[in-house]
């Protein structure tokens, strides 16, 4: 067999296990005996899945249907085992975040949301790198960002008030909707229901940030349910480390998801991609004298001169020429 021939086949078998893992390529039977389901979590090989009245399944996965992650609509099947059930089907992805893993291996974080809320907690800090890097991410996928600052209970001083206003400056300029919260003292959570009603949204962030404390404190009854989530998937209570998908009392799901080190955008297609969900920088690099101009240290650089006199945050500055680095744009 040819090498052109081999590749072709590679190829049908693809669409062939693409194909599998859509509902058309069921047959009739399977079909009829399906239920629609939403998966609340993955735990290794098998997954949560919610079915229309609530109910909670402990499901095994089709082969060759790939990962599943919370959020996922799926189709799945009774096996007889109450409680128990066979996914067989995943229906198409509206949307999907991911970041990348090992052995360029993505590591889905959540499906089918449209707005992500990134947590950046006071303790250990804010960390403007971490909120710009998330915010490529939106910009890259059309979802809307939502800045959630956790753990203003610890603030003492009007000066740590004013300093925080400070490193949130840019994000304000960048008209994103902010919201100073804690998980400890409920201020601001009203807010925060609010802007998550009506829509499919996931929790952010660094390790400790609070995200599932945040999700805690907006589920009243919710220790309840994570003690009957841990019993089904044999997950402890702490660390999050699968994402889980949440209903909202006033409306909205929410997904918790593991903390992040360091969250890491698709790469964009080159630098004006990346530039252009930078809306700050992208604006005033208009000016600069090259078209290709990477702001380092270019002659007649527009962005540099802004930054010099403060016009764009050097935090934004920075982070923009680390993910130009790192992407080797
Ligand atoms: N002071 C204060 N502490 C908080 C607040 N929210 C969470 N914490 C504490 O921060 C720590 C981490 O909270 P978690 O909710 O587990 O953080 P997480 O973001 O879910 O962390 P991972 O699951 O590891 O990603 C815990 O000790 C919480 O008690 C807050 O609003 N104020
Ligand atoms: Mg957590
Ligand atoms: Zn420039």
């Amino acid at each position: 067999m040819g090498k052109h021939t081999r590749r072709k086949l590679n190829r049908q078998q693809q669409r062939r296990v693409e194909k599998r893992r859509n509902a058309e390529a069921l047959t009739p039977e399977e079909r009829a005996r399906a239920h629609n389901g939403v998966v609340i979590t993955n735990f290794g090989k098998r997954v949560l899945v919610e079915d229309e009245q609530g109910e909670h399944h402990n499901c095994a996965i089709r082969q060759n249907l790939g990962k599943l992650v919370a959020g996922d609509r799926v189709l799945w099947t009774e096996t007889g085992v109450p409680g128990e059930g066979v996914v067989i089907a995943l229906e198409p992805r509206e949307s999907l975040l991911a970041r990348p893993g090992f052995r360029g291996q993505d590591r889905m974080i959540a499906a089918n949301i449209d707005r992500i809320g990134i947590v950046a907690p006071l303790d250990p800090g804010v960390h403007p790198d971490m909120i710009d890097r998330y915010l490529v991410a939106c910009c890259q996928q059309g979802f809307e960002p939502l800045l959630i600052i956790n753990k203003t209970d610890l603030i003492e001083s009007e000066e740590e008030w004013e300093a925080l206003a400070e490193t949130l400056l840019a994000y304000d300029e960048l008209d994103l909707p902010i919201l100073p919260v804690s998980a400890v003292d409920g201020s601001g959570l009203d807010k925060l229901r609010e802007a998550l009603k009506e829509h499919t949204s996931v929790l952010v962030g660094p390790s400790g940030a609070g995200k599932s404390s945040l999700i805690k404190a907006l589920i009243p009854d919710l220790d309840i349910r994570i003690g009957a989530l841990s019993e089904a998937t044999g997950l402890g209570r702490h660390t999050t480390t699968n994402s889980v998908l949440y209903h909202l009392p006033e409306g909205g799901d929410l997904i918790d998801s593991p903390g992040v080190r360091l969250f890491s955008p698709e790469k964009p297609e080159n630098l004006k991609a990346l530039e252009a969900c930078f809306p700050d920088i992208h604006q005033v690099a208009q000016g600069c004298r090259f078209n290709d101009c990477t702001h380092t240290d270019e002659p007649g650089c527009a962005v540099l001169a802004a930054v010099a006199d403060g016009e764009i945050a050097f935090t934004r500055y920075h982070s923009f020429q680390r993910l130009r680095e790192e992407f080797d744009l």
